[in-house]
């Protein structure tokens, strides 16, 4: 028991004492006393909880990302010259397009670059002249980004933005004016276009022209986005949301959004940094890794982390739109299957979608799209669990257990003190086909099963028919189709009582 207040104590001095030499604003670790066993560890990683920010980024589910610029029209993937903004002449540029397709096929929010990697802002910048100011769109006064922020408040999607920090032509790059430029493209953005919801740094990073690499002043780049846009996630090169580590729309099948957070031994962001800052050292030593937050990789941390994983896929091989790929688009049925490796592991997906030459999505995604999102409504419009009979023996007094089919991430059932592990049993209305089961953990307490199983009662015999690791936010198991009224969760393993906002059973739905 002393052990456990000494560990409460700690648990609330600690962030406070870290404080001295970590921007709060910015990041906030909780930091491992020495000397605490692996148990005690792991009851502090449970307690580990998102920000609001984070909560409401990861309950946005689905998001799209948008390349649309001078790429698009040059046929490329990546600039190659600095002299390509005449090129940029979308005919028929119409981003309602965009955004009402996206909010029709449940999308909640919408990245667009402001610049990619060859420096070309698409918004009129008072501190960079290559940008759609050079450019023969609208005699040089149009500004993307103004249309997309217009767009998205229309159709009520968030908006978010992506700003290449590496900036392959550009003259002053490596050097501290660089970072200037930088934080003035950030203000510029942050201030004249409304709520920004996310603001996406590239990972990828190279020299400049001069041979030079960026020191990137990190810091002072969260410190503006935390000032002008504080509901903000920054992501990927950033300290709210992870990049999963592949670009495959596959995330992990044990996904932690609690990780170790170890500034002196991590790899530093974009493999550039020289300085031990805090800023520059939050990235986990290999994003590819398979395992990044288990009790193997916490048990020696010396702090940890909320900081949960994003899967960006596009809906074509490239991330440009290029016509020879218009017969390459993903079909619904395999956006299905991402819906299931991302979401349902544990993880936001950013879809990208890239408009066309003429400024528009082009028919063929629009009709991947449509496919996709009529294949999830077919198949999640009915939870067989709703209004089935559900029953466990360690529930804690004071939660209803029916709160696990009230669609709600709010309300919660959880079991007993100190008891970590549980059975409910679930008997539907009638014997049904079902080939898929959806959990979620209430995040809002932090990350903590660890391992959970599914079965049926088939000839008065209980038949293991799934098993699954990590929760977190949504957890979606697949398996082949069976048959039966009656079903039992098992959480077999979890850091501390489990507490479960939802649960469904589906039957996946064909097209036509
Ligand atoms: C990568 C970039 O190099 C690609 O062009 C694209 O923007 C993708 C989302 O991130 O790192």
């Amino acid at each position: 028991m002393k052990k456990f207040i000494l560990i409460l104590i700690l648990l609330f001095i600690c962030p406070i004492l870290y404080g001295q030499n970590v921007d709060k604003n910015i990041v906030n670790p909780v930091r491992i006393p020495d000397g605490l066993s692996e148990d005690e560890i792991i009851k502090i990683a449970s307690k580990v909880k998102p920000t609001k920010r984070q909560i409401k980024w990861q309950e946005n589910e689905l998001t799209f990302f948008i390349h649309f610029g001078v790429n698009t029209f040059t046929d490329r993937e990546w600039g190659r010259k600095q002299d390509d903004s005449k090129e940029f002449n979308p005919t028929n540029l119409n981003v309602e397009q965009w955004v009402k397709t996206i909010k029709e096929v449940g999308g909640k929010m919408m990245i667009v670059l402001a610049k990619h990697h060859d420096g070309f802002c698409y918004y009129p910048s008072k501190y960079n002249d290559y940008s759609v100011k050079k450019s023969p769109w609208k005699n040089g006064k149009g500004d993307l980004i103004k249309e997309a922020a217009k767009a998205c408040k229309k159709y009520g999607i968030k908006l978010g933005i992506y700003l290449s920090p590496w900036d392959i032509y550009s003259s002053i790059y490596g050097t501290d004016e660089y970072n200037e430029l930088f934080r003035n493209q950030l203000r510029e953005l942050l201030t004249n276009y409304g709520e920004i919801s996310e603001v996406w740094f590239d990972g990828a990073c190279g020299e400049g022209p001069n041979g030079k690499k960026q020191v990137y002043d990190w810091n002072s780049y969260y410190r503006i986005i935390r000032e002008l846009q504080p509901d903000a996630v920054i992501a990927v090169s950033g300290p709210d949301v992870r990049w999963v580590g592949t670009e495959s729309g596959i995330g992990r099948e044990t996904e932690w959004s609690v990780l170790p957070y170890d500034v002196f031994n991590q790899e530093k962001i974009a493999d550039n940094s020289q300085k031990e800052d805090i800023g520059q050292a939050f990235i986990p030593k290999d994003l590819m890794e398979n395992d990044l937050g288990s009790r193997e990789k916490i048990k020696n941390a010396k702090s940890l982390i909320w900081y949960p994983s994003e899967v960006d896929v596009s809906i074509r091989p490239g991330w440009f739109y290029h016509q020879k790929e218009d017969s390459l688009v993903k079909t619904p049925e395999q956006l299905f299957d991402i819906y299931f490796t991302s979401i349902g592991r544990n993880s936001v997906l950013l879809l990208n979608v890239p408009p066309d030459k003429r400024g528009l999505f082009h028919e063929n995604d629009i009709k991947s799209l449509k496919g996709f999102k009529k294949l999830l409504d077919e198949t999640f419009k009915n939870n067989l669990a709703y209004n089935s009979s559900l029953k466990s023996n360690n529930g804690k007094k004071g939660f209803n257990i029916k709160s696990l089919v009230d669609n709600d991430n709010k309300t919660y059932w959880t079991t007993k003190e100190n008891e970590y592990t549980t059975e409910i049993e679930i008997t539907l209305k009638k014997i049904s086909h079902f080939d898929i089961f959806m959990i979620q953990e209430n995040i809002s307490n932090g990350q903590r099963i660890e391992e959970f199983s599914l079965e049926i009662l088939q000839n008065n015999q209980w038949k293991e028919i799934a098993k699954g690791t990590t929760v977190g936010y949504k957890r979606l198991l697949r398996f082949p189709e069976v048959s039966t009224d009656k079903i039992k969760l098992k959480i077999l393993k979890s850091r501390e009582c489990p507490e479960i906002s939802n649960i469904g059973i589906y039957k996946t739905a064909k097209l036509n």
